[in-house]
């Protein structure tokens, strides 16, 4: 069922008393750190400091004053060109006593450019990491282009990594494969390896990472608190973002069915919907351009509580998603830009956004 949004939004607002209107919280928005070169993931160490990649290759991190530190030792290569480079990171979910934080970036090996998971230790001082290893390549590498690497880890309430691919572009119908690594959400241990229970395990010619398929550019993942479930983003092709709620061993269709068309105007689905593929949640035309999101469950602006922001690159800035259940009931438009590249909620209820810009910046919603 889709989601008109206009009417839904005129609906909402004839129904609700002027009052509850009237509760909107006011939002103040601030530079808290600045000097970043397109920022792109970031995480917050349990000492409250902020671990940030720059997509160029580098690892800082920004005190709780939001000074930014010098670049991080130890940080391997990566393929920068194009949407390439150090992407995502995340921490263990026992980062406190193993240090443990993992990478997604695009890389360079035989026969093309993939992406690529790493894990590593966060070195005693933070000065640098330790031990980086690859642990996954989202093979087959592919020569041509430079873009639609996905990218995003999150992990479970079930302790599996999860990680988004892209189907990187050229070949559309790499996302359908299920010998391919690409456009997809994958689900692993620790070590890099599938989990066993997950859907495709043991199924002849289906690489066993994989959780669910028909993805194009998924930049956005996140569990739902309370539910357990996954929600994820990814970019449409010109209209047709989504956002999903993940199941494992679902089709998400891509390319077979998307809501939105080909650049150059050409119709790229079957129908808007298919038997056996999942439609999403949400979807928008014409494109927000939708990168990371996050739920918000912190105290600041308690009428937040259990929404799902989302990172916007064009038109730029910051989206709530009002979200009841499996359903998305409203949207607003908070920022209108700076290019949004990802949201992280504060362990101080405030929310903290990665400006995908040169001079990039995290600017900081505090309530005003
Ligand atoms: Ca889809």
């Amino acid at each position: 069922m889709r989601l008109r949004l206009p009417t839904l939004l005129l609906a909402l607002a004839l129904l609700l008393p002027p009052v509850a209107r009237a509760q909107a919280p006011a939002v103040r928005v601030t530079d808290f750190a600045t000097g970043l070169e397109r920022p792109w993931g970031a995480a917050f160490l349990p000492d409250g400091r902020l671990l940030v990649t720059e997509r160029p290759g580098r690892l800082r991190l920004v005190g709780r004053d939001g000074q930014v530190s010098a670049p991080l030792g130890g940080v391997p290569a990566v393929e920068a060109r194009g949407q390439g480079g150090l992407l995502d990171l995340a921490l263990a979910p026992d980062f406190a006593t193993t240090r443990e934080v993992y990478l997604c970036q695009a890389m360079l090996v035989q026969g093309g450019a993939l992406t690529r998971l790493l894990r590593a230790r966060l070195a005693p001082d933070a000065a640098s990491l330790e031990a980086a290893t690859p642990i996954l390549d989202a093979t087959p590498a592919q020569e041509q282009g430079r873009n639609h690497y996905g990218c995003r880890i999150a992990f479970g309430p079930d302790g599996a990594l999860y990680l988004s691919t892209g189907d990187r572009y050229a070949d559309k119908q790499r996302a359908q494969r299920l010998d391919d690594l690409a456009g997809k959400v994958l689900r692993l241990a620790r070590s890099g390896a599938p989990l066993p229970d997950n859907p495709f395990a043991g199924r002849p010619g289906a690489r066993a990472e994989i959780f669910t398929l028909g993805h194009r550019n998924p930049q956005g993942l996140a569990f739902q608190p309370g539910t357990g479930r996954l929600w994820q983003a990814e970019f449409g092709p010109r209209g047709g973002d989504e956002v999903n709620i993940l199941a494992a061993g679902s089709n998400y269709g891509w390319p077979r069915v998307t809501r939105g068309v080909d650049y150059d105007g050409s119709r790229i689905a079957e129908a808007p919907s298919l038997p056996g593929m999942v439609d999403p949640v949400m979807s928008w035309v014409p494109s927000v351009s939708p990168s990371g999101i996050a739920f918000y469950a912190g105290e600041a602006f308690p009428a937040w509580r259990g929404s799902l922001f989302v990172a916007a690159l064009n038109p730029p800035g910051l989206i709530r998603l009002t979200v009841a259940g499996d359903r998305v009931t409203g949207e607003e438009r908070l920022l209108d830009g700076p290019r949004i590249r990802q949201v992280v909620p504060g362990p101080d209820g405030l929310l903290y956004l990665l400006t995908d810009e040169g001079r990039g910046r995290i600017l900081r919603l505090s309530p005003g």
